[in-house]
């Protein structure tokens, strides 16, 4: 199974990271983490991305906050699909981030989650790898079903509760 790359700006993004390497475990799917800056360390974020393929990466994740270059700097030395998150920080609630990642010239795609979503950028991941892996996609079906599950049962217990409630 190709494996996921990820990225991030600072280790305080770390809480961010957090999320996906744990979905990313749940799943059973391989990955490395490091800390590169596209502004603090940009030689090293480029050779990451210049040598991804072929060090055997299927998809990349990038993390980054304020003026969040990362994810487009890394989208620009390869042609792997680049997942943004957005990392909110101590001003602008990640509205920053969130233009920084999701703004990119045509050519140069960025495939962007929710400010904070490292959840979704690896289950993302996953669905791209899942593509060429049928085991891995049966177990994206199985966890649909169990969150769907889950959501239903909120509803039973939720409608009980205000059953017998009278506006
Ligand atoms: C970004 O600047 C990082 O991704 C981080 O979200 C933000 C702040 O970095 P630190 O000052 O906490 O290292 O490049």
């Amino acid at each position: 199974m190709k494996s996921v790359g990820i990225i991030m700006g600072s280790d305080s993004d770390l809480p961010v990271i957090r999320k996906a390497t744990d979905m990313l475990t749940s799943l059973a799917i391989p990955f490395e983490v490091h800390v590169f800056s596209a502004h603090r360390t940009p030689v090293e974020a480029r050779d990451f991305a210049l040598n991804a393929r072929r060090n055997g990466f299927g998809v990349l994740i990038a993390a980054a906050g304020m003026a969040a270059h990362l994810a487009g700097a890394i989208a620009a030395n390869t042609t792997l699909p680049v997942i943004g998150i957005p990392c909110a920080s101590a001003y602008l609630d990640g509205m920053d981030a969130l233009l920084s990642t999701v703004q990119m010239p045509t050519g140069i795609p960025v495939a962007t989650v929710a400010v904070n979503g490292g959840g979704n950028a690896a289950l993302l991941a996953a669905q791209i790898i899942a593509v060429e892996d049928a085991d891995l996609a049966a177990k994206l079906d199985a966890k649909r079903a169990s969150d769907a599950a889950a959501v239903l049962a909120k509803d039973t217990r939720i409608s009980a509760e205000f059953a017998g409630v009278q506006a």
